[in-house]
Formats: structure tokens, C-alpha cells, sequence
């Protein structure tokens, strides 16, 4: 008689692709458009799912591009991306990439923190939004050779705080924590995560707005190890931060929660990439985590809160 075959629980998917993936492609964007990926999302008190696409044009400039949804899983276009100014100090910094945006809701305000690429290197650009409808351009937050950053959702000890990623010398990279009076000068750094497990022994760093629990700050983080001499692969990790210093670990899953296998993870204008930029926790605390698939096309899975945390102690 055959036996039923029992998976050990470590094998167990926590994180589940929806099965309408991709939610978002080229064909959606109301312009010419090489892909739409690692776009942020946030749901307003309201109930509406606003994202901030991150949409690649033909010659390789990024624009954010807002969309709107009422389910978080459908959304739409709007038909002009958000207005960058025209500044020569603008212009210095940027060369029209900007990219990996992420939404933080603080004290009734919205913040945009995202890449602005140049021929110095890139450093993180902040806007500040009333209504998710105009944005307001704030400044460059960091120095060089910095991106993914992301703010908490409330001050910590009476200070902003941000979660970026700083490049090394050696060419690899990890999550630091700094902390603002204003949003606009930074400080206080600390290197937060300099070690990793073999699928992430490269680089390390933030993904989507860390995520509130009673037992430390959830951070859904981005890690990338190295195949076949040249191949980045790029997965999701979980973390627990400690919710009075944020700069301490309290655990830390030793697998990944998803990792590229999928064709349009796979595939793409990058190869082996799942990134992610934006998280929503639903009321019945399953957990909407938006992903970009191989720098090519923005996707959608979903978790219980609770599996995020004991993944973190028990993964
Ligand atoms: C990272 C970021 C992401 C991108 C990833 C994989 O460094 O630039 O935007 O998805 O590389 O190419």
C-alpha cells in the first residue's frame, strides 16, 4: 500500500504566488514600456490600494508610476507618472532613473524614499504626499553609493528611522539603520545585517516598509548569493528587528521565503530576480507582498503574518 508522502515542515511554502501572476506588465502601461517591477504599495485608511510602480521605458529611464486599486490585487494605471523637478541641481543627481520606491505612511503623511541614479552613483531621493495624488519633491537623503532605502512608520525613541542599503568596497552590500529629526539629515548609522547564509552571502537589504508585531519589527528583506561565477539570484528573507532599538536582531530566518523558480521570475530583462518593494497587512493579518519578477514584470503573493514571524525563530 502506498504511503502518503509527509514533507518535513521546513519544506512547507509559507508564501504563496497568486495564480493571476504577473498582476501588472508592459501592456498595462498607458505608454511605451519595457517592464513594471519592484513598484511600492500602500492602502490607505480608506481601503484603496495605491501603488507607486516602478515603470522601465525603452531607453532605460525609470519613471514612478502611480496605480490605483480597490482590491489590492487589480490595478490601474493613471495616465501621467509622478513630475520629478527640473532643476540643474535636480538634473546633477539624476539622469532619469529612479526606481525601487517604497510608501511609508508617517503620522498622516505619505514619504516616497527611492533610488536617483547618476553619473555619481546613486543616492536616495524622499517626496512627501497629503493624498497619494500630488507629490512633493523634499531632497537627496543620502550620500553616494546608497539605495533601497525605507522608513519605519513611526519614530523610534523620537527620531525617524530608515533601513537602506550602503554599497561596500569588496562589492557587496548590507542593511544599515539610520536615524533623522527631519527626514532630511541622517545619522546615528549602524551596519545591522553584515553576515548571511549562503543564498545571501553577497548583498543584503531592505524590501518592503517593516511591518509592526508584537514581537520585534517584521522585515520582508531582499538577498542575493551568486551562481555560476557571474549569475546574481535574488530571494526575500524574513527578519525580526527589536521594536525599541531597531539596530538589534532578534531573529532572523535561516531560509529564504520565496526565491526565483517561476518562469517570470526566471526570465527577463534580469535574470533570477524577486524583489520586493511594498507589503499590505490585510485585517485578517494575511499579508499582500508586492514583487517585482526578473526586473521585468510586478507580482503579487501572500502570507500569514503569523508564518512571517515563527519563519523567522523556526526556518
Ligand atoms: C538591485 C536593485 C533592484 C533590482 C536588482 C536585480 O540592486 O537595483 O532594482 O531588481 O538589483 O537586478
Amino acid at each position: 500500500m502506498s504511503q502518503p508522502i509527509v514533507y518535513p515542515k521546513s519544506k512547507e511554502m509559507i508564501v504563496q504566488r497568486y495564480s493571476g501572476n504577473p498582476i501588472l506588465t508592459k501592456e498595462d502601461i498607458p505608454a511605451a514600456a519595457k517592464g513594471v517591477y519592484n513598484s511600492g504599495c500602500i492602502k490607505t485608511k480608506e481601503g484603496k490600494y495605491v501603488m507607486i510602480c516602478r515603470v522601465e521605458t525603452p531607453s532605460m529611464k525609470q519613471l514612478l508610476w502611480p496605480a490605483d486599486s480597490t482590491d489590492g490585487i487589480k490595478f490601474k494605471l493613471r495616465p501621467e507618472p509622478i513630475k520629478l523637478p527640473d532643476t540643474e541641481e535636480f538634473k546633477q543627481y539624476t539622469t532619469g532613473m529612479f526606481y525601487d520606491p517604497r510608501v511609508t505612511e508617517i503620522e498622516g503623511k505619505y514619504y516616497l524614499v527611492f533610488a536617483c541614479h547618476s553619473g555619481h552613483s546613486c543616492r536616495l531621493g524622499l517626496m512627501e504626499s497629503k493624498d497619494l495624488v500630488t507629490f512633493e519633491w523634499k531632497d537627496f537623503i543620502s550620500e553616494t553609493d546608497n539605495r533601497n532605502g525605507v522608513l519605519f512608520p513611526e519614530k523610534i525613541n523620537g527620531l525617524y528611522a530608515r533601513l537602506d542599503r550602503p554599497n561596500t568596497s569588496d562589492g557587496r552590500a548590507y542593511m544599515w539603520i539610520s536615524y533623522s529629526p527631519d527626514l532630511i539629515y541622517w545619522g546615528k548609522s549602524k551596519a545591522l545585517a553584515t553576515t548571511q547564509d549562503e543564498w545571501g552571502w553577497k548583498k543584503n537589504g531592505p524590501g518592503a516598509v517593516p511591518i509592526k508585531t508584537d514581537k520585534g519589527w517584521l522585515v520582508i528583506y531582499h538577498a542575493v548569493n551568486v551562481q555560476c561565477a557571474a549569475q546574481y539570484v535574488y530571494h526575500l528573507g524574513v527578519m525580526l528587528l527589536d521594536l525599541k532599538d531597531p539596530s538589534k536582531i532578534i531573529a532572523r530566518a535561516k531560509a529564504p521565503i520565496l526565491s526565483p523558480t517561476t518562469n517570470y521570475e526566471l526570465n527577463g530583462l534580469s535574470y533570477a530576480v524577486v524583489f520586493t518593494c511594498g507589503a499590505v497587512v490585510e485585517p485578517n493579518k494575511e499579508v499582500k507582498i508586492y514583487y517585482g519578477g526578473a526586473d521585468t514584470v510586478q507580482c503579487l503573493a501572500t502570507a500569514k503574518l503569523d508564518d512571517l514571524v515563527d519563519a523567522c525563530f523556526n526556518r
